[in-house]
């Protein structure tokens, strides 16, 4: 699998060494540092090697490489930082609060009432909503 680059993408010239990081691993294709703005302390980033913006256009194979990279990096937090939880958090776009097109997954240690919020709130949905939407995305899978 090629990774594709962009030239201005602040993840790629990680990628490619040209501006540091605080690195935890690196494979064949993916890479993992810490968040520069944490959350809390220890929120780290699995990234994909390769420039795809987001989920939904990222080959499987890199997505799934990625993945794996993000649950290696939250075994280690949770054997050497004890939080009480964590947060696997992918953004995709603008408009899901993604700031960097270049996909990753947040691995975000959470401590009972660290105040941290991820962007909805719950509220009951309409059921036949749902139900109308589910049928028009099963056609759609
Ligand atoms: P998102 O909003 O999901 O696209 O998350 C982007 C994250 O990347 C955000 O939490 C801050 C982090 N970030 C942005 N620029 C840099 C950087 O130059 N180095 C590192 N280590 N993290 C960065």
């Amino acid at each position: 699998m090629s990774h594709p680059v962009d030239d201005d993408c602040i993840f790629c010239k990680i990628v490619a060494g040209k501006i540091p990081c605080f690195k935890l691993l690196e494979d064949e294709h993916t890479i993992a540092f810490m968040d520069i703005n944490p959350v809390n302390p220890g929120h780290a980033l699995a990234v994909t090697k390769g420039h795809w913006p987001t989920a939904d256009v990222i080959p499987t194979e890199a997505l799934a490489a990625t993945a794996a990279t993000a649950q290696r990096v939250a075994k280690a937090i949770v054997r050497e930082l004890k939080p009480d939880g964590f947060n696997l958090v992918q953004n995709n776009g603008p408009g899901a609060g993604q700031s960097v097109p270049h996909l990753h997954i947040h691995v975000l240690p959470r401590h009972k009432g660290d105040g941290a919020t991820l962007n909805w709130t719950y509220k009951p949905g309409n059921k036949d909503e749902i139900a109308a939407l589910c049928e028009r995305l099963k056609k759609a899978l």
